[in-house]
């Protein structure tokens, strides 16, 4: 007689934790049967997700924040966007993981285990803000294709790890290095293994910034699966795709990087402005570095109702690329007139900056409240959509919250 097979064990937990609790009955279970909840996801309890977080698309995962949830000074797991450019790995062994550097201008090409990079480079703490080039894309008119965020593509977190510096000078840069190149171990959606998802890179210079770090802690705590555990590359201020999640290799290029998604449209602005819908060459198309001076207001939420002769305390964060936030402001009247908002100086480089006023409202009816950054180069915010593009990237127009007073 044929004895039934069970799911394994480690099938069993995986599917405990997609569905994000322990399976009762879980041992009865047939091999090859999928339990309902796992057939069908609920993204909030897989990824430990808001409930108020907007999910813009299951395949590949992508998940934004709304700006109130994005009120905490460092962003908890909870209200961090997710944007996933493949499948997510499910298969992470701690016990092999290892970590190589190569490419052409390697002097020694190396490789690391875990615990390896852990206990011989110094561990640094830093705040990164990191956000998508595309947040904000769902202004654009003529619409750019991809997803439609609006503000919530942006976050803060507390990144720990080692400087990616040492470890490249560990294995030695030659003197023809210009761009660093990741590879990472997330599946393309067609489950080419040939295929990547994204490997993107930097330039030397960024890649050898203090604060370009491998992190193996988000918040104090192991990455979350879906942010990039066991090892991420950090690289505050630029587009967050040059933050590579799952990261188990890094070359030293002689040349800029040419992984998927460095080349053609991706990830890159025309390098001189068209017209709204105009069709731009390949060889026209510039590479995204630092991202723009921009805000968000994330208290109150809009659509906030107040009564007449209160004040409103509003708050916020901006954040400016490579550069800081030099100044803060905010219009009660459509942008004619400004005010200035008390702004803080970052924790460290490349973190945001909190901003705050109180403003009183002269008479009932409905306004808005605009909020202005400015950077250290003198330049501000734009009050409306800035230059269209055909992928839609770099939207930093200011931010914009409604409210009533009654
Ligand atoms: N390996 C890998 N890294 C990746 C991506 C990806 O799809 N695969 N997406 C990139 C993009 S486009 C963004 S915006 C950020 C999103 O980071 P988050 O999901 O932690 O918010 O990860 C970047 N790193
Ligand atoms: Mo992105």
């Amino acid at each position: 007689m044929k004895r039934r097979a069970f799911v394994k064990r480690a099938t069993l937990s995986s599917f405990a934790t997609i569905i994000g609790t322990e399976l009762v009955f879980g041992s009865k279970i047939l091999n090859g049967y999928t339990p309902l909840a796992v057939q069908n996801p609920d993204p909030f309890k897989m990824f430990n997700k808001h409930p108020e977080m907007v999910v813009l698309n299951d395949k590949p995962w992508n998940i934004e924040a709304q700006a109130h949830l994005l009120d905490d000074k460092i962003t908890p797991n909870a209200c961090m966007f997710i944007r996933n450019n493949g499948l997510v790995p499910e298969d992470i062994d701690l016990t092999t993981w290892t970590l190589t550097i190569d490419g052409e201008s390697v002097t020694n090409e190396k490789e690391y285990t875990l615990s390896e990079l852990k206990s011989k480079f110094k561990h640094y703490t830093y705040q990164l803000a990191i956000e998508c080039g595309g947040n904000g894309r769902s202004e654009f008119s003529p619409p750019a294709k991809g997803n439609q965020w609006t503000v919530g593509a942006i976050h803060c977190a507390s990144w720990t790890g080692v400087r990616l510096r040492d470890v490249l000078e560990d294995a030695g840069i030659k003197n023809n290095a210009v761009y660093i190149g990741y590879h990472a171990v997330d599946k393309h959606l067609s489950m080419d293994p040939k295929k990547e998802p994204i490997s993107r890179g930097c330039p030397m210079e960024k890649a050898l910034q203090d604060e370009t770090i491998l992190a193996f802690k988000m918040n104090g705590e192991d990455i979350p699966l879906v942010h990039g555990y066991p090892l991420r590359l950090v690289a505050g201020g630029w587009p967050a795709s040059v933050s590579g999640k799952w990261i188990n290799r890094i070359s030293i290029r002689n040349k800029v990087h040419d992984g998927t998604k460095m080349t053609g449209t991706a990830y890159r602005m025309p390098c001189t402005p068209p017209a709204p819908g105009e069709k731009v060459k390949d060889e026209n198309m510039c590479i995204i570095e630092s991202m723009p001076v921009k805000s968000l207001i994330t208290y109150p939420k809009t659509g906030a109702i107040i009564n007449k002769g209160k004040t409103l305390n509003i708050r916020g964060h901006a954040w400016a690329g490579e550069l800081e936030v030099t100044k803060m402001e905010y219009s009660i009247d459509y942008g004619s007139t400004w005010i200035a908002c008390g702004i803080e100086k970052p924790v460290n480089r490349l973190a945001w900056q909190h901003f705050s006023a109180n403003i009183n409202f002269s008479k009932v009816g409905y306004y808005e409240v605009w909020a202005r950054a400015t950077d250290s180069n003198n330049m501000a915010q734009p009050m409306l959509i800035p230059g269209w593009n055909p992928k839609g990237y770099l939207n930093n127009a200011c931010h914009r919250i409604a409210v009533k007073v009654k």
